[in-house]
């Protein structure tokens, strides 16, 4: 049995449950409880603070969890990085009141910054060879200028809208952000084993969201140059149609390529694309 740690409720939960639930384990959940069974893999959840995941694992009582990267890097824990989930993406940003003019981060020396994370804070003004006061807070760090508590903050940034109603702008990047699954470096042989049979799972469901399944009609005398920009899995596969001349071509693309591939696809008389999602992608 392994366990795993997950966050109680907040931002990182409902992609965590979906997560697992994707790679085919049910959790028993029904009522919140703190530890849950899956019915169908040899393993157990525990939800807990998000804060306290990396102490837990890193103890050895989780076997491994799904944690957010400014935690981990925050509080330093020595623990094995499995994968990197794509999720409870945000970044540590440094933002000041808006009416502020800013040219470099020379004009924050001296200042009071407000931060819940001291560490990174520390870390990056010491690279930057600039010297300010921070301020340690446990939360809404975002009222602190308005209130007079500090001059700056350093906080969680995604959409911004929240620096946005507290007068404030992003002015450093601190560092980017998102979930990761991390291992205990302390969990048995017996437990790798059932680790590394999830980890096939989350890369295949995590493969399956990057790619798409494409399927087009083309004329035979471009069929090269398509096989050229669509390589898919191994190769693609390349069916004669009805119609003499033509063939039928199924691949798979990377979304982050996609409609630069459609394009080239267009411009080679391609016709009839259609594109599906994929639900599992196992190499
Ligand atoms: O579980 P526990 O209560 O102990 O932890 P928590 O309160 O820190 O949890 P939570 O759910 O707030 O954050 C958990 C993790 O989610 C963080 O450590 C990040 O890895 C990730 N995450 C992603 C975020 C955000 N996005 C985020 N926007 N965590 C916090 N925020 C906050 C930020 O602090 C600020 O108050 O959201 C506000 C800014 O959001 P925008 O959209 O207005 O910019």
């Amino acid at each position: 049995m392994i366990k795993i740690a997950i966050q109680k409720s907040g931002r990182l939960y409902e992609d965590s449950i979906q997560l697992l639930k994707e790679c085919g384990i049910d959790l028993n959940n029904s009522g919140r409880q703190l530890k849950a069974r899956a019915y169908n893999f040899p393993l157990e959840a525990y939800f807990l603070r998000h804060d306290d995941i990396p102490q837990y694992i890193a103890d050895g009582v989780a076997d491994a969890g799904i944690v957010g990267e400014n935690v981990l890097m925050e509080k330093n824990f020595d623990l094995e990085v499995m994968n990197r989930l794509g999720f409870g993406r945000c970044r540590l940003s440094i933002a000041i009141p808006r009416n502020e003019e800013y040219n470099s981060i020379k004009d924050l020396s001296g200042k009071k910054i407000a931060t819940t994370y001291s560490g990174l804070l520390q870390k990056y003004l010491k690279e930057k060879e600039v010297s300010c006061e921070i301020h340690e807070i446990g939360g809404s760090v975002e009222i602190a200028p308005g209130i007079g508590l500090a001059d700056a903050v350093c906080d969680l940034v995604s959409t911004g809208s929240t620096l946005l109603t507290n007068g404030l702008k992003e002015v450093e990047t601190i560092m980017e952000s998102e979930a990761m699954f991390v291992a205990s470096k302390k969990r048995t042989e017996e437990n790798d084993l059932l680790l590394q049979k999830l980890l096939l799972r989350m890369e295949a469901v995590k493969k399956a969201k990057n790619n798409k399944y494409i399927l087009l009609n083309a004329p035979d005398e471009t069929l090269e140059e398509i096989v050229n920009i669509l390589p898919g899995m191994k190769s693609p596969t390349i069916m004669p149609l009805a119609e003499p001349g033509w063939s039928s071509v199924h691949s798979v693309v990377q979304e982050n390529v996609f409609w630069d591939v459609i394009e080239k696809l267009k411009a080679l008389k391609a016709e009839g694309i259609l594109v599906i999602p994929i639900e599992k992608m196992i190499l």
